[in-house]
This record gives structure tokens, sequence and C-alpha cells, in this order.
């Protein structure tokens, strides 16, 4: 068992990032039995699901004439255009039936303001719309958070380098974790926590 100031944020194991979801990671499902496993390690353990509305300014479905995986430009910065994936409500949305639910005690949603997208689990991509997991982690007096799941390069990463950013220790468990790879987003993502001192394992 790890020390009770560590918190396992597993980031959208969702079915739409799985094979066969609207925006399949390719393995996605692989590191679900590893993810279970680490639940058993960790007395604070948190999920994230990214849960947007249908009208979401993320998909490229909202912008006549884009494609997807194509790059736009929003009024906080450039942003991918995304097939239409883990709308509020939908089975896409919901959590893959193999993962374990039942040990996490907080699960925070995200991306559901229509006109910003959300890949971090502590702020919009903004970089300053909170999401209230700061706070939450550090009133239960967390220090330290091991972060697992989906995408690798955008998710995960960006929820990585804003806990470094807000003081925590933060791991990346690469194997608990899978990528999307667009236009090398992984190496860099890659390169970018550990420039902003995320353990990258
Ligand atoms: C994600 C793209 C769009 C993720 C979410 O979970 O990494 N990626 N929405
Ligand atoms: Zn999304």
């Amino acid at each position: 068992m790890r020390p009770a100031t560590e918190a396992l944020i597993v980031i959208d194991v969702q079915n739409d990032f799985c094979p066969g979801g609207a925006l399949a990671v390719a393995g996605g499902n692989e590191i679900i039995s590893r993810i279970n496993a680490l639940m058993d390690d960790f007395a604070a353990v948190v999920l994230t699901q990214d849960w947007h509305p249908p009208n979401h300014a993320s998909f490229a479905a909202n912008h006549p004439g884009a494609a997807p995986f194509s790059l736009t430009e929003m009024p906080y910065g450039p942003q991918v255009l995304w097939p239409t994936h883990c709308v509020q409500g939908t089975e896409g949305a919901a959590f893959h039936p193999d993962l374990r639910t039942d040990p996490a005690q907080l699960v925070i949603r995200k991306g559901f303001r229509p006109g910003i997208d959300s890949y971090s689990a502590f702020f919009e991509n903004d970089r300053t719309t909170a999401t209230g997991l700061e706070g939450y982690l550090k009133n239960r007096g967390i220090t330290a958070i091991t972060l697992v799941g989906l995408a690798t390069d955008y998710c995960v990463a960006y929820s990585a380098i804003d806990a470094r950013r807000l003081g925590f220790a933060a791991t990346v468990l690469e194997e608990a974790c899978r990528g999307i790879d667009l236009n090398g987003s992984l190496a860099s993502a890659r390169e970018d926590m550990r420039a902003a001192g995320v353990l990258v394992q």
C-alpha cells in the first residue's frame, strides 16, 4: 500500500477511447487490468471522464467543412478538431465495462462547457478555468499523484504537467497508458512532461 499522501488518477478509460469507439486509441483496452490492480495500492483513487455536450466546439462536425484531426484556432489557442466522442450520457462516454469503478472516491467530469475543451483533469484548455481537482486533492493531504489511462499525449500529459505546476509530484506509468500519436504528439508530450519534472516511467 502506498502512503496516504499518494493518489492514483485514472484518465478517461471510456468506451470511445477504446477499440471500437469513436476516438479509439490503439491498445486502449490493454491497460485496464493493470489499472484495476493498481487501485488496490492507493488509498485515494480518482477517475476522470471526458463529458461533452453534443454542440461541443472540439468536434469537427460542429465546424462546417472541417475534417477530423485538423487544427483550428480557439480564443485560448490552437485546438485539434476531434471526431464526435464522449457525448454526455451515451455508451461511448461510459467507462469501459472492465474498468473497476467501485474503488474510486471521486469522478471528475471535464469538457462540459460547449465553447472550451478540457484535456487536463485540473484545468480547461485555457489553463485557468479549474475543475476543482486541485482543491479536492490538497484537502485530502495528497502531495503526489500517479497518472494512468488515455491518452498519454493529450489528457494524461496535460494533467501531469498541470499537476507539476500546482506543486504535486507526478509520475506517469507508461505501461498503463496508450497514446493517440498525432503528428509526433507522443514524442513531444514525453519531452514536455520531462521538462516539467514529471517522472515518466
Ligand atoms: C482526449 C482528445 C479529446 C483524451 C479527450 O482523453 O486524451 N483526447 N478528448
Ligand atoms: Zn474530448
